[in-house]
């Protein structure tokens, strides 16, 4: 295991610390949530009794093969807490860029149902302004999406490119959409580019998760730093 998958994996069980017994679970996607989830998958072999609601098909699986018992929003319309990792957290006001591993849209459902998202990350993904280190991802509706592709461009001459795979094929979301990576560069108004991104018509959502997480576990060299919103 390399150092930084060691930080990630102490943000993760630091979250996974939180759980109690009966509550209604989100798990994440992405490496940092991977940790998470072995991390619960341990707690839930020793006798915790929780049920998950994943944000894609992969962490579904990882929670399955584990042990952990799988829910659905019939069942359970609201999570207690969802764990998940971030590609950007803004220090100051904890509003985040997500989606680089694709599970954007699924990602916002589960943490809008959830009344606390506990962010998880190393160092590195800590921001003074969202934008600074990683493109914006957007997914948007397969049709089309040539055209949506020219409305994003048109907001301020981002460059954006449409996600492809290792195969070099169209990148296709758990819902068979796609996503267009949209580097604006350093952002001064989330807010506000989240809603003119979401006003164009083919964008299903923005990876831009505005005032969503109450809490950041920042793994760094000397501990887990815990950032909370408004705290
Ligand atoms: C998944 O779509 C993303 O939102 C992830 O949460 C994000 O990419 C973080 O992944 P890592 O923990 O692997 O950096």
């Amino acid at each position: 295991m390399t150092d930084r998958d060691a930080l990630k994996r102490a943000a993760g069980a630091a979250a996974v610390a939180m759980i109690e017994e009966g509550m209604v679970v989100g798990l994440g996607t992405g490496s940092t949530a991977t940790f998470a989830i072995d991390s619960l998958i341990e707690r839930v072999s020793q006798g915790l009794r929780i049920v998950g609601i994943p944000t894609s098909e992969r962490s579904a699986r990882h929670a399955r093969e584990g042990g952990i018992e799988l829910t659905d929003f019939a069942h359970n319309p609201r999570i207690d807490i969802t764990i998940d990792g971030a590609d950007e957290i803004a220090r100051d006001t904890l509003h985040l860029v997500k989606g680089l591993g694709g599970a954007l849209l699924r990602e916002k459902i589960v943490a809008a149902a959830s009344d606390r998202l506990v962010i998880v990350a190393d160092e590195p993904k800590l921001v003074t302004r969202l934008g600074e280190t990683t493109a914006v991802p957007v997914e948007v509706v397969p049709f089309g999406w040539e055209t949506t592709l020219a409305r994003i461009a048109a907001l301020g001459g981002p460059q954006v490119l449409p996600r492809r795979g290792a195969d070099g094929q169209l990148f296709r979301t758990d819902g068979g959409n796609m996503i267009l990576d949209c580097g604006f560069g350093p952002i001064a108004d989330p807010e506000q580019l989240d809603a003119a991104l979401s006003a164009i018509i083919g964008v299903v959502e923005t990876g831009l998760f505005i005032g969503m997480a109450n809490m950041a576990l920042v793994a760094t060299a000397d501990g887990v730093l815990r950032l909370e919103r408004g705290g």
